[in-house]
């Protein structure tokens, strides 16, 4: 079958390029697929130069624009599975640059209503799937499916309603549920600078992805000038922007944030399906687990898996991850170990034939032993789940207070605790935003509204493997508060020889640069106390009165090292990655006026703890 080309076609000639080494390594040719209701999406199909024959087809869809011409040699993210041969695919989303049709920013699918003008995500992919096995030449007949984020969003919503030649799925880094805890939200607290500065990327103009033109140059103190979040509309978009519009129309878990949560009509592994997740993955860190254990409630073949590490949001595409921040990985290029012994034999078995079957449930890169580790099934089983308890003299420990003591703060919205070191950046293009997570935080600690707890030195390696997890026994003065939960893990003050000698001392920045007593996030959450009974329904807090906080710190896998201390601190601002609660309970903070942001006293008692589930 030939291929049609919709919209110029554009090959790359041999002729043209004088040297074999500025040769494309692709032919590109751009074609409009037609969807079920009519709808034409811009799609680039680029085959591999020199490779003849039939090919499997691996498609990406994304909302962030199609390939427009070949890169001249293999982009890092390919390398390993071009070796094995692929015809790519990628599109762009239903409403984004030529794409014809509304981008609606939405993973709503109804599954029970058959008409030709329900579209969604896994519609369109379906559709897709259908007209490039009947319309790409010398195909092998089979699809893969794969993407980071939104790509990898659109990867994990084909489970739904796969297409019969639909035989690999990796879902890398997708969102599951924007309310409960991907990119929007964390628990129903808004993340403001992220869902603002995303939305406005996405829907300000359907053919560029849009950067917000701060006039500060320091984030923080912009959005604290900016005042309560409902001046986003009224000074900036003026409901110019509908996923904006649709946030800010809706605080609670209501039934429209409850249909976006796809991942709940996920009934098992339809299809094989490679899940990643990166362990500091400052947007999705959440939907790829939730995928997996919901698949895995039905997966009688075994071929739903999971897979994490020492990652940024898709940092295991990148050419070289061999540390996190500053943080090395005992020599491990992590990213590239991955595409090369997980990623490519996983879709080589499906979609090539060759190779075993992958014999495992979980592989996830630990951290502090800096190994790859294989686990038969996911959770672990030889876990003790063990306590740290927070006393109120600042010492975490092991063993249980006898005294229900507290520690108080002020938690004051005008005086926020900032998220990262200030300046903070925009979101995009590149800036901080992407290392966040692994900010050294001694930048807060000493703030007298952020608490710190800190264990004795470790005699003893602690291995944490699966789920953590903070329960605070915790009081506002106000009628609504945050409370914001890190793990941290405490490098001893000589941790490594320093690179500088005793006589010429370290040169400008350097000193900053060593790990020496670096406290090194593991796991971060916050939790909004109006949706502590209830997410459907917010509540007040009665004030001062003690109240049990569970703040879930979701799956981690990392060996607090002999010698290292462990922290946690507690706080109630986070800004402006997450908007500031009034600390007065309001119908919706989205509409709440500056008056009602207030100052409160925040106790933290003495039978809070941390839960850990440590490897026996
Ligand atoms: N984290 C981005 C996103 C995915 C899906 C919905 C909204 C945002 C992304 O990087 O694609």
């Amino acid at each position: 079958m030939r291929l049609r080309p919709h919209i110029a076609a554009i090959v790359f000639g041999m002729a043209l390029q004088s040297a074999a080494a500025q040769s494309p390594v692709f032919t590109l040719e751009e074609v409009m697929i037609p969807m079920r209701d009519g709808a034409r999406l811009q799609t680039a199909v680029m085959r591999q130069v020199g490779r003849s024959e039939p090919l499997p087809i691996l498609l990406r869809r994304t909302p962030y624009g199609v390939p427009q011409s070949s890169p001249t040699s293999m982009p890092a993210a390919q390398k390993e599975l071009a070796e094995d041969g692929y015809i790519w695919v990628v599109q762009n989303l239903r409403g984004r640059f030529k794409s014809e049709g509304t981008f609606l920013l939405s993973s709503q699918v109804d599954l029970t209503n058959a008409s030709p003008k329900n579209v969604n995500e896994t519609t369109d992919a379906y559709d897709t799937i259908d007209w490039l096995v009947k319309n790409i030449p010398n195909n092998n007949g089979k699809v893969g499916i794969y993407g980071v984020s939104y790509d990898g969003l659109t990867a994990g919503m084909t489970l739904l309603k796969p297409h019969p030649s639909l035989k690999a799925i990796s879902e890398q880094a997708s969102p599951a549920d924007q309310w409960m805890n991907d990119d929007n939200h964390r628990f129903g607290a808004l993340r403001e600078s992220y869902a603002f500065e995303y939305a406005v990327y996405e829907q300000a103009d359907k053919f560029k992805n849009t950067h917000f033109d701060f006039d500060i140059y320091d984030g923080y103190e912009w959005y604290l000038k900016l005042g309560p979040v409902s001046n986003i509309n009224a000074k900036y978009l003026h409901g110019s922007i509908p996923a904006w519009n649709e946030i800010v129309d809706h605080p609670d878990y209501d039934i429209h944030n409850k249909r976006e949560a796809w991942y709940t009509q996920i009934t098992g592994s339809t299809v094989p399906n490679l899940n990643v997740a990166g362990f500091w993955d400052q947007e999705d860190p959440w939907g790829p687990w939730q995928i997996f254990h919901r698949a895995a409630r039905n997966d009688p073949d075994h071929t739903n898996l999971m897979v994490a590490g020492p990652w940024f949001h898709g940092s295991w595409h990148q050419p070289v991850n061999d540390s996190i921040g500053l943080i090395p990985l005992g020599g491990h290029a992590t990213a590239r170990e991955f595409r090369e012994q997980i990623e490519a034999p996983f879709f080589r078995y499906y979609l090539h034939g060759k190779g075993a079957k992958p014999a495992w449930q979980g592989k996830m890169f630990q951290t502090g032993s800096n190994s790859w580790k294989t686990y038969p099934s996911w959770p672990i089983q030889n876990i003790s789940h063990t306590n740290l308890y927070l006393r109120a003299d600042g010492v975490l420990s092991f063993e249980k207070p006898s005294s229900a003591a507290y520690r108080a703060y002020v938690s004051d919205p005008a005086n926020p605790v900032p998220y990262r070191m200030r300046p903070i950046s925009p979101t995009y293009p590149n800036g901080d935003w992407r290392r966040w997570e692994v900010a050294d935080q001694r930048f807060v600690d000493g703030r007298p509204d952020v608490l710190t707890y800190t264990s004795a030195p470790l005699d003893h390696d602690i291995t944490v493997t699966g789920a953590v997890a903070a329960r605070l026994l915790a009081s506002t003065s106000g009628t609504d508060a945050d409370f914001v939960v890190k793990l941290i893990d405490v490098y001893p003050d000589k941790a490594q020889e320093n690179a500088w000698s005793a006589d010429a001392g370290p040169a400008p920045d350097a000193y900053a640069r060593s790990l020496n007593g670096y406290q090194l996030p593991i796991a971060m959450e916050v939790r909004r106390g109006r949706y502590l009974a209830s997410y459907e329904t917010p509540r007040a807090l009665v004030p001062n009165r003690p109240m049990t906080w569970d703040v879930p710190l979701r799956e981690h896998d990392h060996v607090f090292l002999k010698g290292h201390r462990i922290m946690v601190q507690v706080q109630s601002t986070w800004f402006p990655v997450i908007d500031r609660n009034p600390q007065t309970f309001v119908p919706s903070i989205y509409k709440a006026a500056a008056g009602d942001f207030v100052k409160a006293t925040q106790r933290v008692y003495g039978g809070s703890y941390i839960t850990l589930p440590v490897v026996r």
